[in-house]
């Protein structure tokens, strides 16, 4: 497809998936606003319209908890309860802790990795680039900067406690790559207890079930709710309960480039040198505690499971995290440009286009096409795109972006796709996929109006 028709189509699915000031993920499986794909929806949206762009973050930040955190769904009122589980009812108990926010609208208890400040530095840049709507992106960010650092400092205080620079999840679904390998260890670890009868709804909406996370998956991330829940979503109190409490290098990873973007957005907006000292104390922290988890051997970063007091050493995408928080050490580029390019990622010979699946097919548990086992995800690729550029690596870049416009390219917009055969999986018209390629057309100079 011409990237003019593909960009009009990309557009469209953003059109269609617009709730009026928000965007669902998806137009069935995900009726709701998550939290992280808020951020990069924000960055597709910005080609189109500053305003809508700010009004995505806005939306979703207005419903940021009193301790900071910012939801990992803000629940669509008109969406009916038969249309994803667990919806608003199951997370009513949220709606009662004295953190929760006082907005209308319902939101879950979870939290998702920090793009959020990346994306607001993102629709000024487009603002600048493309001469429309600066004045309007800069008011933007002076609204939004006093929220963004409340985030930041909730995750750098609430769910880092020892101080590490790794941010701490209470779930899988906090870390946005829910079955991935790099939880099996720790899952298998967590006993589900007595609990309230459950009826999945993804599966009326995604036919094939090994595309989805499995059965005993799903037991395990519905019980880890329910601990959450009778917790009160109490941070110190879910601290000491939860069965699984791990470090999130790849959540980590954003926190760091997140924590510059605000540090910029703080320049614009002249904000205290109190706060600027701050934000750069949190991004050495980042990289330095990143440092602490990097495998040598695997040339990759592992997860760290507080409870068993391990690494989690699975090589999945997520081990690529300081590529993406970038490093100041020269070797471990070059360690993960290797790992990047070898067999166990992108240079898997048998690969549709030379794009890393989120899991190595060389790992026991990969799956091609379940989820977050296997599959290439586009946002993924986009992250890295975008992180090879900060690291000053413009032709990958630029050929890793070919390769992942070439996977779009046939106008589905999935949700993620086998990376052996390019078949799109999951839901179609994913509203972060088609944001992504909207912000890769830009960059090759093409640009569509709503
Ligand atoms: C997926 O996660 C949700 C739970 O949060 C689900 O499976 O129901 C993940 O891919 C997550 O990263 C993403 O934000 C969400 C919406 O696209 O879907």
């Amino acid at each position: 497809m011409e990237v003019g028709e593909l960009a009009a189509r990309a557009a469209a699915v953003l059109r269609k998936n617009d709730m009026g000031g928000w965007t669902r993920a998806a137009p069935n499986l995900y009726p709701h606003q998550w939290s992280w794909d808020s951020a990069f929806i924000a960055i597709g949206l910005a080609h189109l319209d500053v305003g809508r762009a700010a009004a995505e973050i806005r939306s979703l930040l207005d419903h940021q908890w009193k301790t900071g955190k910012v939801p990992h769904i803000v629940f669509n009122p008109d969406a009916p309860p038969e249309s994803y589980f667990p919806g608003p009812e199951h997370w009513a108990s949220a709606a009662d802790s004295p953190d929760a926010p006082s907005s209308p609208a319902r939101t879950s208890g979870l939290c998702q990795p920090p793009a959020h400040a990346i994306a607001v530095r993102r629709i000024l840049e487009v603002a600048e680039k493309r001469g429309e709507g600066v004045a309007e992106a800069r008011e933007f960010l002076r609204e939004i900067y006093p929220k963004l650092l409340a985030w930041h400092r909730y995750l750098a205080t609430a769910r880092d406690p020892e101080g590490s620079g790794l941010v701490t999840i209470f779930h899988p679904w906090e870390s946005g790559t829910d079955n991935s390998p790099r939880w099996s260890a720790a899952l298998e670890r967590v006993e589900v207890g007595e609990m309230p009868d459950y009826a999945r709804l993804d599966l009326n909406y995604v036919p094939d079930p090994s595309e989805r996370p499995t059965g005993p998956e799903y037991d395990r991330f519905i019980w880890l709710v329910e601990v959450i829940k009778r917790n009160g979503c109490n941070d110190a109190a879910t601290y000491d309960a939860s069965p699984f409490l791990v470090k999130d290098v790849l959540a980590s990873a954003i926190l760091v480039r997140a924590n510059e973007a605000l540090l910029e957005i703080a320049e614009v907006t002249g904000a205290p040198d109190g706060d600027r000292a701050t934000i750069r104390a949190w991004i050495e922290r980042g990289r330095a505690g990143l440092d602490e988890r990097w495998d040598p051997r695997l040339k990759l970063c592992l997860d760290y499971d507080l409870r068993a007091g391990e690494p989690l050493r699975a090589r999945t995408i997520a081990g690529f995290a300081p590529l993406i928080s970038g490093t100041e050490r020269p070797e471990r580029l070059r360690a993960l440009l290797d790992a990047l390019d070898s067999r166990a990622f992108a240079g898997h010979p048998n690969l549709r286009w030379p794009l890393p699946p989120s899991t190595s097919p060389e790992e026991p548990e990969f799956h091609p096409r379940s989820y977050w086992r296997g599959p290439t995800w586009p946002v993924m690729n986009w992250l890295l795109w975008w992180s090879l550029i900060e690291a000053g690596e413009k032709e990958r870049a630029v050929r890793l972006k070919s390769q992942g416009l070439a996977q779009l390219s046939d106008g589905r917009f999935g949700e993620y796709y086998e990376p052996f055969t390019g078949e799109p999986l999951g839901s179609d018209g994913q509203s972060w996929t088609a944001a992504v390629a909207l912000d890769w057309l830009a960059n090759e100079e093409v640009s569509e109006k709503p």
